[in-house]
């Protein structure tokens, strides 16, 4: 058989955090959007896409591209190598123990589906809860709604300060008998709120309850490792890590993994099939139904391996740096009131301006070349819970610069001259 090649898509070495070294790796950056330098802020909606990653993608379809786990032609055992060599990249990214405890998915989104639809419905009874926090994106709630609804099973909700930080004695009083599972954002997209993950997985093992966690914005701003977080589920999206859009990585204790039943039925995850009886594949394996998608794992493996070659504390020190030079600069600014000031944040700036619409400012920004977003970004219990329909938020990435900052601090003042 012949041995898959793995090319080196030339990964950064970094010695010195070189941010426009870095921002040569993109090329998506070197463009101007309304006659302006692109000033991209929106990275907590979706990063950009660093050469190494189009590389690999590019050489998977021009190379290899074959159905993996089916063939025994070189193509499809070549697809098959770089599809099982991503699933233990992404093993050693989160330091899981075992690569089985690694499920490709779809998104964040389909991973908390995943749980709730197979743990979820497993375990809940009438009566049981299911303990979420205020701060949740619609994806770490509806989920457990639809769960909860069909099993007749309670959704608590653990509120947060004016901070935007999770009250621990609240928690604590709402983690009962009754709790039959925790999920909670890592990091809250709308406020930017770093969770002490930690110390709630603490809180809920001491009642035996499981905590899944939601990484959407966690993975790509600090460094994350499952086995000390002792979480029993961390799930994250590629496309918010410099990979692709459509794949996405389910963590779970192998224990619980192969208690589950399986997710999807189809091809892969079966071992054997007659019409009396369906015997299922093995974890992970039953939880991947039919096709996957295969160049996704591919272009994730080279942006994990792009993000570690960087060094995740790198960029969690460079994104610090820019969201403290941010928070700042734009406080400074008359009639502006941050929305998420916790003490321990990452990553995002949330705003609104006194008299002018998210909406209209996200609008005369992209006229000077500058991309936030603006809404209530898929947390609307979250601007409810400040009283406001939606907040400016404008979202830092490893290629960032201060002079981006800068100008997104000159656009807010041209806002600010429009608006009188
Ligand atoms: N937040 C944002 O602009 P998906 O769509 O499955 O890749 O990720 C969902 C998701 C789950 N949890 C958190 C904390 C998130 O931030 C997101 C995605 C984007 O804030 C798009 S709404």
């Amino acid at each position: 058989m012949a041995v898959a090649k793995f090319p080196d898509f030339a990964q950064p070495e970094v010695h010195d955090y070189n941010v426009e070294r870095v921002r040569a790796d993109f090329p998506i950056l070197h463009q101007k959007v309304h006659g302006h330098p692109l000033v991209y802020l929106d990275n907590a909606a979706t990063t950009q896409k660093p050469r190494q990653v189009i590389d690999a993608i590019t050489h998977y379809y021009e190379h290899d591209n074959a159905n993996i786990h089916r063939g025994v032609h070189t193509l499809s055992q070549r697809a098959t190598d770089e599809y099982e060599h991503a699933r233990r990249t992404a093993q050693e990214f989160l330091g899981a123990e075992d690569c089985r405890e690694i499920i490709f998915v779809r998104s964040t989104t389909e991973a908390i589906n995943l749980v709730a639809q197979t743990y979820g419905r497993q375990n809940l009874k009438p009566g049981d809860e299911v303990l979420i926090t205020a701060m949740e994106h619609h994806s770490d709630i509806v989920p457990w709604q639809m769960i909860c609804e069909e099993k007749q099973a309670k959704l608590r909700v653990a509120p947060i300060n004016e901070a935007g930080e999770l009250i621990l004695e609240d928690f604590e009083r709402l983690l009962t008998s009754k709790t039959k599972l925790v999920a909670i954002a890592h990091l809250s997209n709308a406020l930017g709120t770093v969770n002490p993950v930690r110390r709630f997985v603490e809180m809920a093992h001491a009642k035996n309850i499981p905590v899944m966690v939601d990484g959407a914005q966690a993975v790509a701003r600090l460094p994350v490792n499952v086995r000390e977080l002792d979480c029993d589920f961390y799930a994250f999206s590629g496309h918010k890590i410099y990979g692709p859009t459509g794949i996405g990585v389910l963590y779970g204790k192998l224990a619980l993994l192969e208690a589950m039943p399986p997710y999807q039925g189809g091809g892969d995850m079966i071992s054997s099939v007659a019409f009396e009886r369906t015997v299922y594949n093995k974890v992970p394996h039953k939880f991947e139904a039919g096709t996957p998608d295969i160049s996704g794992p591919i272009g994730l493996k080279a942006a994990l391996d792009y993000v570690t070659r960087l060094g995740i504390e790198n960029i969690e020190r460079h994104e610090n740096e820019l969201l403290e030079y941010a928070t700042k600069r734009v406080s400074a600014l008359p009639g502006i009131r941050l929305i998420g000031t916790a003490k321990n944040k990452a990553g995002v700036l949330s705003f609104v301006m006194e008299g002018v619409h998210p909406h209209d400012i996200g609008t005369i920004l992209d006229q000077e070349g500058i991309a936030i977003r603006t809404g209530h970004h898929c947390a609307q219990p979250v601007m409810e819970r400040y009283g406001i329909p939606a907040t400016a938020r404008a979202s830092f990435g490893l290629y960032n610069t201060r002079e981006e900052i800068d100008a997104l601090v000159s656009g807010i003042k041209k806002v600010q001259e429009v608006f009188g």
